[in-house]
């Protein structure tokens, strides 16, 4: 059976494509799933992905990946990155592999979005690079969790 990792989504991202796409892009959030499914499958890994609006509803699931015994995180906490402590706390508890994503560049913007409180607990970061972003994660993910990339025919 193959390995399970989470990625999981932080507030407003469900707004992704129809809203600022000069700083965000024009991919939907059912386009980044359907990014993330099929990198996910070329690197053997299954894959829940999810969004919510709500910080609490993160932390329930940060917990259910590791109850589920899921082998790693790839997160983007959105709005909740530079404040929420209740978040980096469930992930430093799950200890797993956590790979933190950001489509923007956020050390380019403003002051306020620098400081993240998510990149205690992560392995890597990784921002600025669009929603390509999120495969880039899931591809080192398998290599972090130690699953072997299917070669391309
Ligand atoms: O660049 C990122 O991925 C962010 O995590 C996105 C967050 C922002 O608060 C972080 O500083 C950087 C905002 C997500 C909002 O997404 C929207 C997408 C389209 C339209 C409106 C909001």
């Amino acid at each position: 059976m193959a390995k399970t990792i989470y990625v999981l989504n932080g507030p407003n991202l469900n707004m992704l494509g129809t809203r600022e796409p000069e700083t965000y892009g024009s991919a939907t959030l059912a386009d980044v799933e359907k990014l993330c499914r099929a990198t996910a499958k070329s690197a053997g890994l299954d894959v829940v992905f999810r969004q919510t609006n709500r910080e609490g509803e993160l932390v329930d699931w940060i917990q259910e990946a590791f109850f589920k015994k899921a082998v790693g995180i790839v997160i983007n906490p959105a709005g909740y990155t530079t404040t929420s402590i209740a978040i980096l706390d469930a992930l430093l508890a799950v200890k797993m592999p956590v790979i933190e994503v950001h489509i923007s560049n956020i050390h380019r913007r403003e002051s306020f979005r620098h400081n993240s409180y998510i990149s205690k607990a992560a392995t890597g970061v990784i921002a600025g690079l669009g929603v390509e972003g999120y495969a880039l994660a899931i591809t080192r993910m398998a290599g972090l969790v130690g699953v072997k990339t299917k070669a391309k025919s």
